[in-house]
């Protein structure tokens, strides 16, 4: 079977919205009294926003009820919609427009699976909502990677088979979905984190359609 989509992770692959994510992080461990590192953020990504509260909480030795978490997640979603509006087209990462042209001009069905709830905000601000034939993020499927669920709604949701399908993703526990729904992963940023994806690449701009296809 060859080649029909591609599904793109979105913070970390097509945007660095972890930058952001940190920041708001910062201000409401600050605002409860302890510190919160950037070591710590690396484990956070593609973790949704319930699990990177539960974990930054017990990071810092403190517990609340869950109102109070509910509080305290809207509150750093505030904070973090604040960034994301000011985003623009040239916080777009290195070689992903020529990548998503490319796919584009040659019939290849591109959609998003992102665990972010703010995904159609980041898209729509960057410019990029016009190269996807559908989006999956996390008011759609509340299922967290690793589980496959958002990438075969996607597979779904753009009519086709999963084993035709590449996924794109930063993160260990999105490698692992894309495995899981039976998809070839690239995973992009280290070998060390993202062993187990067919292809590892420091960015977008070491794929074009001949690379994908090969994987086939
Ligand atoms: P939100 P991705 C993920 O995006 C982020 O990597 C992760 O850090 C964040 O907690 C999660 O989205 C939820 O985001 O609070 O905006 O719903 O990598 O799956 O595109
Ligand atoms: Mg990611």
């Amino acid at each position: 079977m060859g080649l029909e989509a591609c599904l793109f992770d979105l913070d970390g692959v097509l945007v660095d919205t972890a930058k952001y994510h940190y920041l708001a992080w910062k201000q409401l461990a600050n605002s409860l009294g302890f510190d919160f590192s950037e070591e710590e953020n690396e484990q956070l990504k593609g973790i949704s926003r319930v699990e990177s509260l539960r974990k930054i909480l017990a990071w810092g030795g403190v517990d609340f009820p869950q109102e109070r978490q509910d509080e305290l997640a809207a509150l750093k979603n505030g904070w973090y919609v604040e960034m994301i509006s000011e985003m623009t087209a040239n916080e777009v990462l290195p070689g992903s427009i020529k990548l998503l042209e490319e796919l584009k001009s040659n019939h290849i069905k591109i959609g998003l699976g992102s665990a972010s709830k703010n995904a159609k905000l980041i898209l729509d601000n960057t410019g990029l909502i016009p190269y996807f034939d559908a989006l999956v993020d996390g008011n759609i499927v509340n299922k967290s990677k690793p589980d496959p669920a958002v990438f075969l709604k996607g597979a779904e949701l753009l009519n086709v088979d999963p084993k035709s399908c590449v996924v794109f993703e930063d993160a260990s526990a999105g490698v692992e979905a894309a495995l899981r729904a039976e998809m070839k992963a690239i995973g992009i940023g280290a070998e060390k984190d993202l062993g187990k994806a067919h292809l590892v690449v420091s960015d977008l701009t070491h794929i074009d359609l001949k690379t994908i296809q090969n994987l086939f």
